[in-house]
């Protein structure tokens, strides 16, 4: 592809490029993609892969595609020579945040590597209006504000493709549209397709509520990504916005089956899907439902034609996110579905046994994921150690019926947005030790030749310092914060939850500031960085926030402390936000409990980007453990076992463990009466409380390994050329964490596409 900017410039605005403004370019550098990106044929193939999702959290488009394409360094020469800079016009690009976290991330980094490894494979999904809320921090508390990218996006192509929804009770007229998916140094492509209402009242107020009785939700069905199902209301919208997804869906897969010579009991010929967590699922009884109702097959065909072509990936055990829909709701939503669903319970019933531990439908009760396993022919986990409990304990009985169904997916991330668009300084020392290859197979193993090749350690090093120097100019320009050049950079990023114990953190930052106050001066300072939303509705989340917040403005407030440790917590930490924080990391911090963390996948994107773990045996924490080896990681923490047994055996006592005198100290802190005065006294109380009496995620229990391992990684950090290498094996080894890898294998074991 050829670009010149001057040329287009004179052509589309008549003025020399020179005299444009950032946001003028950034749109003529998107149209110049899309308008090329239109011309370049789908990839090709008989078996055609739809990966559903209810997220797809895919960043900014801009720099990515142009990466893709190969053009990112000319491009870059062009805008220079006429004064103006690549990375300012990138930050004119709306984010589109069409996702919660990890898991649409997840399916982001995946339609990147399907499209890079030339596959074809579509993402269809819903296009909300608005994404997730933008993050505010007023008064020390999250504030949420709606976050409209729509009207300002230049991504997005109307598709011809259009399809009438069936509700109970109305009937909404649906239109797609399309977002190009580019490979790296392909010349074919894929799309993410998201289905929209055709017709959605804009001016609906911006909040998680509908009212129902007024017809709203036939205006405003896709209005947001799927907000809290905390009430009743927004559950009720959630099953409406899964229903839309995958009646959309699933005609536009038998449609596209056709085009291209299905006669549709062929179908599994032509289609696979897989559907990211259960929020897809009742793509089963909908496709089920076309091809009985609207294409006349009998019940037992359709479903045996749907049985070999649907794939189902497992993302988390915690029980809140297994949906489970009472039966009432899906027959006010949808009652031919309910009805389905009530016969595809009785068939598995019929060929089960009618064992209630695996029923479909329990007590008016739908169960999402039982119905995905028993329909579907493949379920996957997402690590190694989430999929061993989901076959030895969460879905033990399911592993009896089918242990053939089971697989172990370990998540990935695309190399081409979290190392060559985020981190250009280490890319560039990659390519000069490496060569250029690592750019296509990942492969990073060659670094552990120079292990102890002092040039390039201290090249990675000089990566690292100019990684640092982005994020502080970013946190600076963005919050006003000053960090200070030779801080250690201690990072925790990702959603807010008691799991993930963001709480355990804090506990530390109360211990290391009282012991400043004791008179340990640290060697150096430390920068402890938090991001990450919680749910509106997830008050103790919010509370988390409140006290990271706190202890920011308390600690910046103390001339003693203040020189040795800051706390900072980036304002609506995004995918481009994310894009500019781990690539500057010195410590990863991965501290969920163990058992509770799926995989995680920010632990992978750090490790890429050299900076050494802190973390529980959990999720795919495991997995990077066993790659570098004991000298390269630290690990901490009760084993996911144990975490069973005491969940299991109801012997875990926070308050036993709250009153040991070290720990008693650090929690009471979070109530003391200066924090009360200038923070929100309900919050502190209420999360002082909590901690002390409940602590369902047993932060207290690894409170003080884990303050003992931080400070050991500390003084080890001062062992400059020792962590220089630990960081350099990271680096070397994080070649098994690419999403071309994960990809692939989906593709022999699950797809073959
Ligand atoms: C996350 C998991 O928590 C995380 O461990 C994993 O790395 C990631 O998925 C990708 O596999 C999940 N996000 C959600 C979001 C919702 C429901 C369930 C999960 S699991 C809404």
């Amino acid at each position: 592809m050829k670009i010149d900017l001057e040329a287009r410039s004179q052509e589309k605005f008549g003025r020399p490029l020179a005299e444009l403004d950032d946001t003028t370019i950034c749109t003529m550098l998107e149209d110049i993609v899309r308008e090329h990106a239109a011309t370049m044929p789908l990839n090709e193939g008989k078996r055609r892969l739809y990966y559903l999702s209810a997220e797809f959290l895919i960043g900014r488009l801009l720099t990515n595609n142009l990466i893709e394409l190969g053009v990112y360094d000319d491009v870059k020469a062009q805008l220079a020579a006429a004064g103006h800079d690549l990375g300012a016009v990138e930050e004119r690009e709306v984010e589109p945040s069409l996702g919660n976290g990890g898991l649409g991330r997840l399916a982001a980094c995946f339609l990147d590597s399907i499209a890079t490894l030339g596959l074809p494979g579509d993402g269809v999904g819903l296009n909300y209006h608005y994404g997730l809320f933008h993050q505010r921090f007023v008064d020390l508390q999250q504030a949420a504000e709606p976050d409209g990218w729509l009207d300002r996006q230049d991504w997005l192509v109307k598709d011809e493709k259009a399809y009438t929804v069936e509700f109970g009770g109305f009937t909404v007229k649906s239109r797609l549209y399309d977002i190009d998916v580019l490979g790296y140094g392909r010349t074919t492509k894929n799309r993410l397709r998201l289905f929209d209402l055709e017709s959605v009242d804009d001016s609906l107020v911006p909040v998680n509520s509908i009212d129902f009785d007024k017809g709203e939700l036939a205006k405003n069905l896709t209005l947001f990504l799927y907000p809290d199902d905390s009430d009743d209301a927004g559950r009720l919208l959630r099953v409406y916005q899964e229903y839309f997804m995958v009646s959309n869906a699933a005609q536009l897969i038998l449609d596209e089956a056709v085009e291209r010579g299905s006669n549709l009991h062929d179908l599994p010929d032509y289609a696979v899907v897989q559907i990211n967590d259960t929020h897809p699922s009742m793509v089963i009884p909908e496709l089920v439902r076309l091809l009985v109702d609207v294409h006349g097959f009998e019940f037992d065909e359709a479903v045996s034609v749907v049985r070999r072509m649907v794939a189902y990936t497992n993302h988390t055990i915690l029980a809140e996110a297994l949906e489970k829909w009472p039966l009432e709701s899906l027959k006010t939503v949808a009652p031919r579905i309910a009805e389905i669903v009530v016969k595809l319970d009785e068939l598995e019933r019929a060929e089960n046994g009618s064992n209630d531990a695996v029923a479909i439908v329990r007590d008016g009760v739908v169960h999402m994921a039982h119905m995905a396993i028993h329909y579907g022919f493949s379920i996957n986990g997402v690590a190694a150690l989430h999929t061993k409990i989901l076959e030895d304990t969460e879905l033990h009985p399911f592993y009896e019926l089918y242990p053939e169904k089971f697989s172990n997916k370990t998540n990935g991330i695309t190399f081409r947005r979290w190392i060559m668009d985020a981190n250009p300084a280490l890319s560039g020392v990659l390519d000069d030790v490496l060569g250029t290859d690592w750019r296509t197979s990942c492969d990073l193993s060659g670094l552990l030749a120079f292990k102890d090749d002092d040039a390039v350690l201290a090249r990675l090093d000089d990566a690292k310092s100019e990684a640092k120097a982005g994020m502080r100019e970013f946190l600076w320009e963005t919050q006003g914060v000053r960090i200070p050049e030779d801080a250690i950079i201690d990072v925790q990023v990702k959603r807010i939850h008691e799991y993930k114990r963001q709480q355990m953190l804090a506990l530390y930052i109360i211990w290391k500031y009282l012991d400043i106050k004791n008179g340990n001066i640290p060697a150096r300072p430390l920068t402890i960085i938090f991001g990450g939303k919680a749910a509106p509705a997830y008050t103790i989340a919010q509370d988390i926030i409140h006290l990271i917040l706190l202890l920011s403005r308390w600690i910046a407030a103390d001339p003693v402390v203040s020189p040795h440790l800051q706390v900072v917590m980036i304002e609506n930490y995004n995918v481009s936000a994310a894009e500019r924080v781990i690539p500057a990391a010195d410590i990863s911090e991965q501290i969920s409990l163990a058992s509770k963390e799926a995989s995680g996948t920010s632990n992978m994107k750090f490790m890429l980007n050299g900076a050494v773990t802190l973390c529980t045996l959990d999720g795919a924490n495991v997995e990077i453990a066993d790659l570098v080896g004991d000298e390269n990681i630290y690990t901490f923490g009760t084993s996911s076992k144990e975490v069973e047994r005491l969940y299991a055996e109801h012997a875990y006592d926070a308050h036993a463990h709250y009153l040991r005198p070290g720990v008693k100290l650090l929690v009471d802190f979070i109530a003391n009466p200066a924090f009360l005065a200038l923070g929100n006294a309900e919050r502190l109380h209420r999360l002082h409380d909590d901690m002390a009496w409940k602590d369902w995620f047993m932060a207290l229990l690894d409170i003080e390994e884990y303050i003992q391992k931080k400070e050991q990684v500390l003084a080890d950090y001062e062992n400059r050329d020792a962590w220089r290498k630990k960081s350099l094996v990271n680096i070397a080894k994080a070649g098994a964490f690419s999403s071309d890898r994960t990809i692939r294998q989906y593709n022999e074991d699950i797809w073959h596409l």
